[in-house]
This record gives structure tokens, sequence and C-alpha cells, in this order.
């Protein structure tokens, strides 16, 4: 259950509001998103406004692009090496169709799920036996020290085209175009392997004729849930429009035997329906094929790959039920393994390619880190671990390395093996080991609401606004509205299989309308009283009659009923209103007031050169002086609650903490001089030395222990214990990262908001 975070008032800049004079709802979205100017929020809306950064800002372009120029002039062999998931791909596909412009005739190489990510010895000595010369690596290579190490002294180049976490060491290739090695906030920062693939690729062409290459850039892109936000959200925005209109034959078949109108594609028709077709590929067959489809243009060859495809998707659906139903059935049968605090289970017969997917179904349904595992006849388990929010999976399994032949993998997903007569111990073990890793963790994920509006003030128009904003995903997440008060009326399962639920909703107002919760056959946790809904709406295209409001479920909560506080609020006023005023006259002002009031409180944070008290410091005063600018309406409260001053000043400074780059460089400063005094820490302090919520606090570590610098726990009371230790980064870090921006861009548009408006006593 997601705590539900309140819209924040925001106030439209003149500017902003004049240009968007017709759509003023698009307005309030884009300034809660953090665009106040016209100029960005033009870029963002319109890619045609938007500049992109130049392919030779990349790390090592000069060096692979003259290295791959000469491989194609003398004729030399090339091999792409790429990685069996969906953005491996494509990125795969990618360079091979552009070597091949080039005049080039390159072969590939993704090797299988079994022998796993990254570049092996074997198939590598095999391909430079047959004379390659040159591998380019695509989504994958980053840590190939041992690979490149084998290549170089046989005459053999590696150029590495990676996104992935840098490790300590790079490898010794003769290039490695990673834009992990960009600063943090560069645009091209969050690009996936199929991004470095394009960039690479669009300097090799110096720019000229690259747009068909940009329905592969927008496929990897969504599948491999890349931050959509500089570069990346361009680059979808532009790939969206050309696969939508793409003649690449094997995706055409793709989305005619997926049902999906290409006319209309959006995002989620890949994240739903293409991206799910060409994984089943990488895991239940040879994704090599996957280049064969993006790229041929034999009709014949595609139709055969296409089917193959379809029946592979069949099949795992087919089978990721087969092993969800027979858990379910276990559970059933047997209560106790529900009073583990992860959930185990086995099975001779479950098939190994699709455990990762049922074992996230389940942690979703019992909200717990579940492994599922396949026994094969000689004894040995080999199993998948799915984790949830606070409880880093990876880091539980390492605790009973001892009971387990392998493991390894990230904050919320690992892989496994062990004797199959362990089992039953390792149950009980990880149990424990779960409970207290998450005891410690905050472990409740964040829903940020957009705006309420209620169900008979959806119109066709404000779903065209909000579709400006799209594509939707992390970075951007989809524009989540709310509305009070509804109760259900009816419902009933819609889809081929059933798989989704249509509910009829009504509110006060009486107006009954459809919702859709999309993948959920389940009913059972209906609300049954009032509910308030957190939904979000497209254009609904289903059916034959003209374009209408489509709702679609994201979450519920019990209306709430509490009872109006009736409490006499103390008299205060604004004794003086110096917001406005430039940062030199305000220490001037403020020093004519220390002198004017004799018991002055000084309110400020994350600021030295002002002499006063942080949050923690606060007491009863006549009068306040308000310097930093509140990071939201409950700090904000608190200061004046404690202080029950009957005069206040009001300055507001700008911190100018709310960017994460600079965010982050503050707190991994105030961390490692903390760690180095040994020093366990109060979250709450961290928060006032970083003028901002705790929750970003806490949001700023997670990103900080995701990109491997720091580990820490957090106790029940908020007591932080820190240490400085590189280790290898988790796939927790995206999530991490999008959480602390959405934390800091809430705070920034509160800031804004308290510096401008007259009503700042109000409640
Ligand atoms: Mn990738």
């Amino acid at each position: 259950m997601p705590q539900w975070i309140e819209p924040a008032p925001v106030s439209v800049p003149d500017e902003l509001a004049a240009w968007l004079a017709e759509q003023p709802f698009l307005a309030e979205l884009l300034v809660r998103r953090g665009f106040t100017d016209r100029a960005k929020a033009e870029g963002f809306l319109n890619s045609d406004a938007y500049t992109p950064a130049s392919p030779d800002e990349m790390p090592d372009m000069k060096p692979a692009v003259s290295r791959i120029r000469r491989a194609v002039s003398s004729r030399e062999r090339i091999c792409v090496w790429g990685d069996f998931d969906v953005d491996g791909q494509t990125a795969t596909a990618l360079l091979v169709e552009a070597l091949r412009g080039l005049g080039a005739d390159p072969l590939w190489f993704i090797p299988g799920r079994k022998l796993g990510h990254g570049v092996h010895i074997g198939p590598l000595a095999d391909l430079i036996k047959r004379g390659v010369r040159l591998i380019i690596t695509c989504d994958t290579g980053i840590s190939a020290h041992e690979a490149v190490a084998y290549a170089r002294p046989r005459g053999v180049d590696v150029i590495i085209t990676d996104h992935h976490s840098l490790p300590n060491t790079l490898p010794d290739a003769l290039a490695i175009v990673n834009p992990k090695r960009l600063p943090t906030d560069h645009t091209l920062y969050e690009i996936p392997g199929v991004g470095c693939a394009y960039k690479l690729v669009e300097r090799l062409y110096d720019g000229q004729q690259t747009e068909r290459f940009l329905d592969l850039a927008a496929l990897g892109i969504v599948a491999d849930v890349a931050v959509q936000t500089g570069d990346t959200r361009y680059l979808l925005q532009r790939g969206l429009k050309a696969l939508r209109a793409t003649h690449r034959p094997g995706l055409i078949k793709l989305m005619t035997l997926a049902g999906v109108d290409p006319l209309h594609l959006t995002e989620q028709d890949i994240g739903f329906a293409l991206g799910p077709r060409l994984n089943a590929l990488g895991r239940l067959g040879d994704a090599s094929e996957a280049v064969t489809l993006l790229t041929s243009d034999d009709v014949v060859q595609v139709e055969v790959l296409a089917q193959r495809i379809e029946g592979l998707n069949s099949r795992r659906k087919l089978e990721t039920k087969y092993v969800y139903e027979a858990a379910l059935h276990m559970i059933k049968n047997d209560r106790l393994l529900l009073s583990h605090d992860a959930l185990v289970l086995s099975h001779p017969k479950w098939p190994e390619g699709v455990l990762g997917i049922a074992a996230a179904r389940l942690a979703e349904r019992f909200d717990r880190p579940v492994v599922l595992i396949s026994v094969s006849p000689d004894g040995i388990g080999r199993g998948s671990a799915r984790s949830v929010a606070g409880c880093d999976i990876t880091a539980a399994l390492a605790e009973h390395a001892a009971m387990l032949r392998s493991y390894g993998g990230h904050t919320m997903a690992a892989g496994l093996s062990l004797e199959a007569e362990r089992i039953p111990a390792f149950r009980q073990a990880l149990g424990h080991t779960v409970r207290r890793l998450r005891g410690s963790a905050p472990a409740q994920t964040l829903l940020q609401l957009d705006a309420y509006v209620a169900l008979d003030q959806l119109t066709q128009e404000l779903v065209a606004q909000v579709e400006l904003l799209a594509p939707f995903g992390p970075g951007n997440p989809p524009v989540t509205l709310a509305a009070r008060n509804l109760r259900l009326l009816a419902y009933r399962r819609v889809g081929r299989a059933g798989e989704h639920l249509q509910l009829i909703v009504t509110d006060d107002t009486g107006s009954e309308r459809q919702v859709m919760r999309w993948h959920e056959e389940d009913a059972s946790d209906l609300p049954s009283g009032r509910f308030d809904l957190a939904y979000s709406i497209r254009t609904n295209r289903f059916g034959s009659e003209s374009p209408g409001v489509l709702i679609e479920w994201i979450d519920t909560r019990e209306t709430e009923t509490k009872p109006i506080r009736l409490v006499a609020e103390p008299q205060i006023n604004v004794a003086g209103d110096y917001r406005q005023a430039q940062p030199h006259t305000q220490a001037a002002l403020l020093k004519d007031l220390r002198a004017l009031e004799h018991d002055l409180l000084v309110w400020r944070e994350a600021e030295d050169a002002v002499e006063g008290v942080s949050r923690a410091g606060l007491r009863a005063a006549p009068a306040l002086a308000v310097w930093t600018t509140p990071p939201s309406p409950t700090e904000w409260q608190m200061i004046l609650d404690k202080v029950m001053p009957a005069r206040v000043y009001l300055f507001g400074a700008d911190p100018g903490l709310d960017i994460p780059a600079v965010f982050l460089k503050r707190l991994s400063g105030l961390v490692k001089a903390a760690a180095k005094r040994e020093l366990a820490i109060a979250l709450c302090d961290l928060a006032a030395a970083m003028a901002h919520r705790q929750a970003a606090v806490r949001a700023g570590l997670r990103v900080l222990q995701a990109e491997g610098y720091i580990s820490f726990t957090e106790d029940a009371a908020g007591t932080i214990a820190l240490k400085v230790q590189a280790h290898v980064g988790s796939s927790e870090l995206e999530d991490a990262r999008r959480e602390l921006m959405w934390l800091l861009q809430e705070t920034a548009a509160y800031r804004r908001y308290w510096r401008g408006t007259s009503n700042i006593l109000e409640r």
C-alpha cells in the first residue's frame, strides 16, 4: 500500500501562464514537474524545440569512431556483442544495421540466458578464430576486464558501449562509450544501451539519416525502464513517432500478432505487448534471432520468426501462470509457509525461465521477498528471488552464503542455487534475516498526487492536456489524479482471458464512470466502503465510437472521516515581509532586526553565515525571523507551533539544495564527516543540516547506498548508522533516484509557493 502524498500548492509563473493560457491544467502540471520557464517547458513537450547533446559529448567517441571507420575501410571482420534483454537486442540490431549501411558485413553474438550477461571467453575465442578483429559491445561489457585482456594480446580491439554502472577500475579497452562516465546531471547520463549505440551511430553517420534507427531506440528505452529525462526522453519522443511509421517487416508483423495499432502506439504498447514478446525470445529462445527479426527485409523469414516469438510468448504466459498458481496452491495448503517473512517455495517441474516473473507477482501480492526454486533430478535447486522495497535480497542471501552453492544479483532481484535438502533450513534462516532487514528500513512506497479532479470533471480536453506530457515512465511518472468519496457499484472481468477488471464507480454527485484495472484478475481486494481513487487518464480508443476518456486505476484508500479540529489559533502577525529583497539587503535587514527585537529567534538551516537555530533548536519566542524557506508545509507548521510567535519576519532565503546533484554532494559530505568520527546521526539532524524533509534525506541516503558509496541502517527512533565503504551498486538506483527527484521537485515547488504567496499564515 503506497503512502499518498498530497499535491503541493503551485503558483504558475506569469510567462508560463500567458503562454499556456488555453491549457491552465497543463501549466500547473508542468510547474509540478519543475518546468517553470517557457523554454525548458517547450523543450520537454516538443522534441523539435529540444536541443540534444552532441554525440561528441559521449566519452571516448573519437577513438571509437576512427577505429570503426578504419575497420570498415580495410574490410576487417567486426563482431557486435550484445545482451539478451530487449535493450541489448535493439542495440545489437541498430549497430549491425548501421555497420551494414557503411558497407561492412558484421557478425553478431548474443549470449543465452544460461550463459548470462557479459563477454564470455569461450565464444570470444571462437569469434577470434573466425577472424574477428574488432569487437563492439552494446548494453554490456563494462566489467569485461578478462575478455579485453584476452583479446588484446591476440591483436583484437574491443570497443565497449554500455550504460551499466562503472566498476572500480575500467577494462583496458580501446574505447569505453558509457554515459555513466559523465556528470550525473548530464542530459545523456540516463540513456540505456540502445541510446549509447544510437549516439555512436549518429557520430559515424555525421548526423545524416539516422532517423531510421529511432524506432529501435524507443523499444529499448521503454523495455529497459530507462529514466526518461533529458536526451532519453527526447530519443523516446522521436522514437515513438518512428515506431508508429516503422518499415521493418518484423516489427509490423509483431504488432499485428500482438493486436497493436501502429498509428496510435504508445509507450504502454511497448511495455505490455512488444517488450514482453521480445523478452520471451531472450528468456526461452535465442535472442540472436531478434536481430534477424528487427533487421531483415525478408518477409517470409520474419513471418516465421514472429510466429515463433508469438509461440514463445504464449508459452511464457502459460508457464508463468502455471508456476504462479501452483505457488498459490502450495500456500493455501500450508499456511505455515506465510508465517515466514520470506516466501520460499520449490518444485521439481517448474520451468526456470519464468521463475523470476512469477516470483515478482507473488512478492507484490504477499508483500515480502519471494524465492522460487526448481529442483532438478540431481538434487540441485536453481531459483530466482524477487524482493520488495526496503529489503536488499542479495545482501540477505549473502548472510546465508554457507548454505548456498552460488548466488548473485541486485537489491530487488537475484539468482541462486543450493542442494534441495537444505531448502527448509534456508527458508527458516532467510525469513529471520528478512524480518531483521525490513524491521529497520522504511518499506512504504510513495504515490505523488498531481491534483484532485472529480470524475464528472474529466473531459477529452483535460485528457489532451495530460497526454502532452507523455510518454510516461521513470523520471516522468504518469499524471496521477485523485477523486474523493467514491463507491463501487459493480465490476466484471474483461480481456481475452479475463485478465483485467472493469469497475463501475459513482461519487457524491451520482455520476457513474467506468474504471479499468489492468492486469489484475483478483477482485478480492476491491474496496467495500467509501474510498478515494488514485487514477490516471488517457484517450479511450477501445470500441468503435469516437474517442472518450479512459480512467485507469492506480490505488485506493479509505475515505477519511476524521473529525474537524476546533482549536483556537493564536494570533500571529507578519511584522516584516522581506521575501522579495536582494540577499545583501536581507542580511542588513536581519542585522537591524536583531537590534530592534530583544528576543528574536532566527530560524535558518544549511546556512552557516547567518546566526540562528535549526529545527532542533526551536523554542517559544515572541518574535521569529524565518531566514530559510521551509521545505514543506509540515516543517513550516512545526516551526510556528513550536515558536508560537506574536510577530513573524519573513526572509525566505533559498538554500539552493533542491537540485539532485547539489543535494547529493552536500549530503555525501555530511555523511562522510559523520562516518569519519564514527558518529551515529539522527535523521532529523541530517534533515536540518540539509534544509530538507527527512523523507528527502532518506531517499538521498538510498541513492548513495545504491551507487555503492555507503551502507546505512535506520532504527525505529530515526537514528542512522553509517558505513562509508565501496561496494557494487544496486539495481535499486533508478528507483531511489526517481524518488529523490520527486521529493526535491516537490520541495522546490513548495519553496516557490512559500516565497510568492500572500497567504503565508493561512492553514
Ligand atoms: Mn540495458
